[in-house]
C-alpha cells in the first residue's frame, strides 16, 4: 500500500509529469546498497573536503525541498580525493524527508529507509565551466549523501532550522551567511561510491554517488521544522513539504564499491 502511494505522489507532483517521458537510463538513482553486495576497494582514498564557510549565499525554497546556494565562481569550497580524480566545487546542499519517520531517505542500506537525507552536490570545473554545463556531462557531478537519523539534538543543524520559517513558501529566499556544511559530516570516513543519476529531472547520469555509512543524529523537532515547509507559494492552497524523495532505481549492471572493510 506504501508504494502504490509512493507512485500517486509521483504522477500528481508537477516535477514528476516529465519523468513520465524519461527512456530508461542504465545508472539511475536512488539505489537500495546491499552491504554484502558492494565491493571493498583498497585504492579508494579518504575523502578531504575544504569548505569555506563565507561561501555560503542563502536558502531558498525550490518547491521540491530547501536548498542552500554556495558561490561557485572560484575554487574555494572543493572536495578532492575518496573516487575523484580531481576537486569538485561546492554549488549546493538539500534534503529529502517523510511524512513520518519511517520513510524520507532516498537511498537504502540492506533495504532500511532513514527518515531523511543531506545531498552536497559538487560540479567539476576542470571538465566543464559551470554547474549547468556538468549536469549534462559523464563525471561532471559529484553528491555526497548522508542519512539523517532520529536521536540527539543537531546543534550545526539548528542554525538552518531557525532559517526555515523564513522560507516557508515556494521561491521563497533568504540571505544566509557563513555556514560550513562541514559540521553536517559524520566523523567516520566510511562510504560506498557508485555511479548514478540526479534524482530529480533531468535525471540525467552524470553523478558520482559518495554515500557515507553513518548517519547523523537530529532530533524530532529539527525534522518537524522540515515538514512544516510547503509545496505552494503563498496564496495557494497549503500543501506541507513532505515525500520529496525519489522511489528506488534498479541496480541494472553495477558495482558499489566501499572504502572499508
Ligand atoms: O533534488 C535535487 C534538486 O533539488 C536539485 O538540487 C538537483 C540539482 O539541480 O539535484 C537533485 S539531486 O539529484 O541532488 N537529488
Ligand atoms: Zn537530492
Amino acid at each position: 500500500a506504501a508504494c502504490s502511494s509512493y507512485r500517486l505522489r509521483d504522477a500528481l507532483h508537477p516535477l514528476w509529469q516529465s519523468e513520465l517521458t524519461v527512456s530508461g537510463g542504465t545508472r539511475q538513482s536512488p539505489i537500495n546498497i546491499q552491504w554484502r553486495d558492494s565491493v571493498y576497494d583498497p585504492h579508494l582514498k579518504p575523502l578531504k573536503i575544504h569548505y569555506d564557510p563565507t561561501t555560503c549565499l542563502y536558502v531558498w525554497n525550490n518547491g521540491y525541498s530547501f536548498q542552500v546556494e554556495f558561490d561557485d565562481s572560484a575554487d574555494k569550497s572543493v572536495i578532492m580525493g575518496g573516487p575523484l580524480e580531481n576537486h569538485y566545487r561546492l554549488k549546493q546542499f538539500h534534503f529529502h524527508w517523510g511524512a513520518i519517520n519511517e520513510w524520507g531517505s532516498e537511498h537504502m542500506v540492506d533495504s532500511k529507509v532513514y527518515p531523511a537525507e543531506l545531498h552536497l552536490v559538487h560540479w567539476n570545473p576542470v571538465t566543464s565551466t559551470s554547474f549547468e554545463e556538468a549536469i549534462m556531462e559523464n563525471n561532471g557531478l559529484v553528491v555526497i549523501g548522508v542519512f539523517l537519523k532520529l536521536g540527539a539534538h543537531h546543534a550545526g543543524l539548528q542554525k538552518l532550522v531557525d532559517a526555515l520559517p523564513a522560507v516557508r513558501h515556494k521561491d521563497a529566499i533568504v540571505e544566509f551567511d557563513v555556514f560550513d556544511p562541514c559540521c553536517l559530516m559524520p566523523s567516520c570516513p566510511d562510504y560506498w561510491t557508485y555511479d548514478g543519476s540526479l534524482t530529480t529531472p533531468p535525471l540525467t547520469e552524470s553523478v558520482t554517488w559518495i554515500i557515507k555509512k553513518t548517519p547523523i543524529e537530529v532530533d524530532q523537532n529539527q525534522l518537524e521544522e522540515f515538514r512544516m515547509l510547503l509545496f505552494t507559494s503563498a496564496g495557494e492552497e497549503e500543501k506541507r513539504m513532505v515525500d520529496n524523495f525519489r522511489p528506488l532505481q534498479p541496480l541494472m549492471n553495477r558495482t558499489v564499491r566501499s572504502s572499508f572493510r
